[in-house]
């Protein structure tokens, strides 16, 4: 099967609208000239969501072809959640993807398994493709190996799921995040093999096989091309090198 690579750029809280406005501008270049090169890549960014709007506006009128999603959905659908975004307004600006179960999620607002799944069942109710991460703590790594929590994550978070519905898996070992310390590709390729056999289980051969794993954790220009190059790893989800637009448009025209 061959798997549209992907490239995406989290840029966690970083970026006010204008500051998106420009970076998305600048950006649209670098896009035109990847094409015209390497065809093959798919991006998209994941502003914070006062971001979208601006976001979209860029994308509609110049007609990009840059993917947008959020960094984090509710589980609800609307009502009494002061704070929250639904799936359902993230759609409304015509955002394909969502980050669900970040690292920094899970460690700073104690997001459970439970609660991400119930976030991945509502980004499917929106049509949202959920972008679920997944990946282990040093201490994790040391007690476990490296496939044994983020195993354990993807089961938790896909139970009850949609399998005819596209979901894409980001391994990002937390302790190479924003460490400058990737794991190497080897590594990100031994834990995307164990998720995929996962994956097979849960969604059947053919939805795995489809399935896109990304690798994340301290991914810049220099390193991108050695992570796909790996069988089972699809893409990128890049967090600071995407805020530095020489960098992330060297990402994103990563050759093999
Ligand atoms: C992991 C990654 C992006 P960074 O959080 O999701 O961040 O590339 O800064 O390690």
């Amino acid at each position: 099967v061959k798997r549209t690579p992907f490239i995406a750029g989290n840029w966690k809280m970083n970026l006010d609208h204008l500051q998106a406005i420009a970076f998305v501008q600048k950006l649209a270049w670098s896009l035109a000239d990847a094409k015209h090169d390497f065809a093959d890549a798919e991006v998209a960014v994941f502003p914070p969501f006062t971001d979208l709007r601006s976001v979209q506006t860029l994308v509609s009128a110049d007609k990009l072809e840059l993917a947008y999603g959020g960094q984090d959905v509710s589980a609800h659908d609307s009502g009494a959640y002061t704070g929250e975004i639904s799936g359902a307004f993230l759609k409304a600006l015509d955002a394909k993807y969502v980050i669900i179960g970040h690292s920094e999620r899970r460690q700073y607002h104690g997001e459970t398994d439970a609660d991400i799944n119930a976030k991945v069942l509502a980004a499917q109710r929106h049509d949202l493709v959920p972008v679920l991460c997944v990946g282990e703590t040093a201490e994790d790594l040391e007690k476990h190996g490296a496939s044994a929590v983020p195993v354990a994550q993807l089961r938790a978070a896909l139970e009850s799921v949609d399998a005819s519905k596209e979901i894409v898996v980001a391994y990002e070992p937390v302790w190479a995040i924003g460490s400058g310390q990737a794991a190497t590709p080897d590594q990100a390729q031994q834990v995307a093999a164990a998720l995929r056999t996962v994956l097979v289980e849960l969604l059947g051969e053919e939805a795995a096989q489809a399935t896109r794993v990304l690798y994340g954790g301290s991914v810049k220009a220099a390193n991108i091309a050695s992570f796909l190059r790996e069988p089972d790893v699809d893409g990128a989800l890049v967090g600071g090198a995407s805020l530095d637009i020489d960098e992330f448009s060297a990402i994103v025209r990563f050759k093999k």
